[in-house]
Order: C-alpha cells, then structure tokens, then sequence
C-alpha cells in the first residue's frame, strides 16, 4: 500500500470504474463490497437513512455475485489498483469458492465478511469464535495473498474473536463492521427501514471502535486495522494510538467528498512531522505505552 488509509467495504465498492476513483483521490487500497457466490439482492428499499449521528443501513448484502465480480477485479487490476477483495458466505466452503476466484482474477488481498449486522446467516458467524476459527483457516489454506478478517462489535469480548481468527492464520484484523441500531418515523408510526434493524456507522461509533482496536490490540500479535466513525486526521491518528496499523474510512464520504482521503494522509503527514515521529509506526499503539 502507498499510504495506510484504505476505503472501506461496502462504499462505493461494486463497480470499477467507482473504485478507481477512490483510488485515484488517494486511497492506500480499495476494500470492495462484500461479494459471494450467487448474485443476490438485497433487502428491499428503505436500506439506507441517514440519522444525526451516522447513516444506518440494511443492505443485505447485494452483489453480482464473484463470477461477475471477478471481471470488475480485473479491471481494477489492469489500472495498477491496489485491491482488498471482501468475501461472504454461509459457510466455509462458500468462502473458499469465492476467496480462490477471486484471488485468482488478482486481488492483492482479501477481507473475510463475517461481521454483517443485516443478514442472519453471516452475523452469527462471526459472533462465533470457533466459526472464526474455522473460516479464517479455510480461507488462508486456499490462497496464497494476505487475509484479513472483519470483526463484528456486536460481541461481549471482542478480543476473544481476534483471537480465534489470529489462530485461523489471519494475516491482519479488521475492527469494527458495524453497530445493530434502528430508526423509527413518527408519521408513519413504523421503523424506517425494511429489514427494521440495520448497521450504524459514522461519528457516532468512534468511541466504541477506538475501545474495540485498543482491546483487540492488546488480544493479538498480528496487524489491526481501523474503522468506524473517521472523518479526520485526527480520528485517524487515535485509532493508530490505539493499536490499528491502517485505517478504512467509509461513512466519511457522504460528509467530506473523494477529497477526504487526501485530507487524512496530508493531516497524518503533517502531524507526524510536527511531533517528530519518523514514521507512522512511530505511532502505532503508542497509547498503550508500547512506543
Ligand atoms: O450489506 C449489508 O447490509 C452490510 C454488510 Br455486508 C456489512 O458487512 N455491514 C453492513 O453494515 N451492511
């Protein structure tokens, strides 16, 4: 990667040409919408509602499915994009399939979903540690690119989770998917979206995914990578603080434009020479006291 600040999965993540330019406004790597097998398409609308703190969102996990998928990977791949491919399925076999496909039409990376708030199937999976366990081992045991797993923080212990997937053979985790939340109008006296509960993300879970990157941190050897609520600089800088050697930003994009990831890395470069730091790992889980 050029630079540690990633796009996350899920934002602007289904097509190419969308991806290439996030990439070129500046992002480190790319993290594309989680894909599986099938094409499949999601919950009906509302699936998205912006609230005052975030944007809440009940997808359901809509995607061409990884036959499709894998011409887009390619396209990306003949650009010079840096991709990050995010994987689902319903079991580890499922993962497999898709993690060879699309490893094999050039993904640099792979993130295994198995942390989405909005799909029965995939969200218990990854409240599971030994279905962590299991799924991290499949897929690393079946392509040779490095293998992130995507932690839920729908959990009592999230460190726990890291862990297993640590023991699966993760190269990296990433922390956090999203927070179960809801919203309800009250004219039409119903909850807003369809699937009635959805995924928050945003402002408003940064504190919770900074505690979810410390206490993780302090759980595994193997890199962390954060996400949740980064808007800034500065965000960015604390969740480096706290233990992530990268960083996703997603959310932020509907707030601050394409121009945000420019606006994080110079805001980081800026920072780490102001206080002397030689370099972002310099910086990596210095709140701990480990720098
Ligand atoms: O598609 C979704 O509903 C979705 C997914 Br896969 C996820 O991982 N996180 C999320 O908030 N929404």
């Amino acid at each position: 990667m050029r630079n540690p600040v990633m796009l996350s999965a899920g934002i602007l993540g289904l097509s190419a040409p969308l991806l290439r330019r996030v990439y070129e406004s500046g992002a480190g790597a790319v993290v594309t919408k989680s894909i599986g097998s099938r094409p499949r398409s999601g919950h009906p609308n509302p699936t998205v509602v912006a609230v005052d703190c975030g944007l809440l969102n009940s997808m359901g996990l809509p995607n061409p499915g990884v036959d499709e998928f894998s011409e887009e990977v390619r396209s990306l791949k003949r650009w010079g994009v840096t991709v990050v491919a995010s994987i689902f399925g319903e079991e580890a076999e499922e993962y497999v399939e898709v993690a060879e496909k699309l490893s094999e039409a050039g993904a640099d990376a792979l993130e295994i979903n198995c942390s989405c708030p909005n799909v029965r199937e995939v969200g218990l999976l990854g409240q599971d540690p030994g279905m962590v366990e299991e799924v991290t081992r499949a897929v690393k045991g079946a392509v040779d690119v490095p293998v992130f797993t995507k932690l839920t923080p729908n959990v009592t212990r999230i460190g726990e989770v890291a862990r297993a997937a640590e023991r699966g053979g993760a190269d990296g985790v990433t922390a956090i998917n999203t927070l179960r939340a809801m919203a309800v109008d009250v004219e039409t006296c119903r909850p807003i979206l369809s699937n009635v509960t959805g995924g928050l993300s945003g402002p408003a879970i940064k504190p919770v995914a900074l505690r979810c990157v410390w206490e993780v941190a302090e759980s595994v050897e193997i890199p962390v990578i954060g996400c949740g609520g980064i808007l800034t600089w500065r965000d960015a800088v604390e969740f480096l603080l706290c233990g992530a050697s990268a960083v996703q930003v997603g959310t932020a994009i509907m707030y601050r434009g394409l121009g945000v990831f420019q606006e994080i890395i110079q805001g980081i470069e800026a920072y780490l020479r102001r206080k002397g730091f030689g370099g972002v790992e310099e910086v990596v889980g210095r709140a701990h006291g480990a720098a």
